[in-house]
């Protein structure tokens, strides 16, 4: 998808402050962090949303729902977090890559953005 903000953010093409790869997934600070801690993981593969998983590419949904204790133990945020995801422009979903949001500690005020 080339005009894919995330597939252009796993290419490198875009710049984000990554916090785990590996051959299947890719996670990143949120742009707009909305807790303390916010952290987007997505698959490398071009999925749109939930709507698009499917036996074949749900290895990398699988993989992200392994990384996530082992990046919530690192953040400190084991036991305290909350994952989301978007499926639809109805519901929020404003970027068409699936990707979930791992969110732990306090909502960031928009006076600290
Ligand atoms: P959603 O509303 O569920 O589709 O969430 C999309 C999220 O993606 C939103 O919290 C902001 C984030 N986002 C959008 N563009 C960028 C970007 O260029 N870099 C980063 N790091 N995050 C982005």
């Amino acid at each position: 998808m080339n005009d894919c903000i995330f597939c252009k953010i796993i290419a490198g093409e875009i710049p984000s402050k990554k916090v785990y790869e590996d051959d299947l997934i890719f996670a990143f600070h949120d742009i707009n962090p909305q807790t303390d801690v916010h952290i987007l993981l997505v698959p490398k593969t071009h999925i749109a949303s939930a709507d698009g998983v499917n036996e074949d590419n749900s290895a990398a949904v699988a993989r992200i729902f392994e990384v996530i204790p082992r990046l919530a133990d690192a953040l400190r945020v084991s036991d305290n977090y909350r994952i989301i995801s978007n499926c639809g422009e109805s519901v929020g979903q404003t970027v068409r890559h699936l990707h979930f949001h791992l969110l732990s500690g306090a909502a960031v005020s928009k006076d600290r953005l």
